[in-house]
């Protein structure tokens, strides 16, 4: 395990992982109008090396005008402009793809209304030194939520731990969005057959990470419940949430009971040689 700041435990299975290279933090928005030049101007401050890309879903509020704004004054700023609201599944893996194609080496999901505070950035990246996969975490020692009223604070802890337990998930936090993925992590995680849309997109590629055997760590964070705009979580985003998760689960207990074997895979090692049953780009 962690101890508690990050700092990755002696040896992370005997790995040497490489080093960081670019990074591109990349902010999916939906009418964040009110939250834009804020949160990308605390990015900008707090990890001044790495760049940004707004992915945005055609806001009605302007938003996506406002990211242009902030891109023609600042070459570390890009605008991803899609098309319309497809979820936040379908925005960061528009984005991923952007990033990787454009030769980026990390790729940080965030969302845009403060709610993970950039200044905790360079934790999460300390951390990926000695990892493939960084969470953010508000449910391991350390973690915590500021101005989330109980409601919410319940819907999102029960759904971590029904996701912890219905996939057999070492992990405290599985819900959150703020995190830290290796290139290489995102290319075995297979997300061409990605399907989810809202926010069981983050407990699929959780999930993706922990049964490739990608060594995922979990670095607490403080979340900050947005002051301004609106959330974007709705009674259909639960509702997929929890049907997938409960058909992820059910399908990986028929696949033992049937022998199918789909247990944790062995570490991708140092040799770079593709764990098996990761798949490989076009493979
Ligand atoms: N591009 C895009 N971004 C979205 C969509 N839904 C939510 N977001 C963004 O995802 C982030 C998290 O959404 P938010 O409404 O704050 O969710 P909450 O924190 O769970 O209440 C914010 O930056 C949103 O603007 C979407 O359909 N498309
Ligand atoms: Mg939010």
């Amino acid at each position: 395990m962690e101890d508690g700041d990050g700092t990755p435990e002696a040896g992370s299975q005997g790995r040497n992982f490489g080093p960081l290279g670019r990074a591109l933090v990349i902010i999916p928005t939906y009418n964040e109008a009110e939250n834009i030049k804020a949160v990308v101007g605390r990015v900008r401050k707090a990890v001044p090396e790495a760049h940004v890309l707004v992915a945005d879903d055609n806001s009605p509020d302007g938003t996506g005008e406002l990211a242009d704004e902030l891109a023609a004054a600042d070459d570390h700023v890009q605008v991803l402009h899609r098309k319309g609201k497809e979820g936040l599944g379908a925005a960061y893996l528009a984005g991923f793809r952007w990033g990787m194609e454009h030769g980026y080496d990390v790729l940080v999901e965030m969302d845009a209304d403060g709610s993970h505070q950039p200044e905790e950035l360079p934790r999460l990246l300390t951390a990926l030194k000695g990892a493939d996969l960084v969470l953010g975490s508000r449910w391991v020692p350390g973690g915590r939520v500021v101005n989330w009223p109980k409601s919410r604070e319940f819907i999102s802890r029960g759904g971590s731990l029904y996701s912890r337990v219905a996939l057999d998930l070492p992990l405290r936090d599985i819900t959150g969005g703020f995190r830290a993925f290796r290139a290489e992590t995102l290319t075995g995680l297979g997300l061409e057959d990605v399907a989810s849309q809202g926010y069981c997109f983050q407990v699929d590629l959780a999930r993706r990470a922990v049964k490739a055997g990608y060594h995922v760590v979990e670095v607490p964070i403080t979340f900050v419940e947005r002051e301004l705009g609106d959330s974007k979580m709705s009674r259909d985003i639960l509702v997929e949430a929890l049907w997938r998760v409960t058909a992820w689960g059910v399908g990986e207990r028929v696949g033992k009971v049937l022998g199918r074997g789909d247990d944790k895979q062995p570490a991708p090692g140092d040799d770079k040689q593709p764990a098996p049953g990761v798949r490989q780009p076009g493979a």
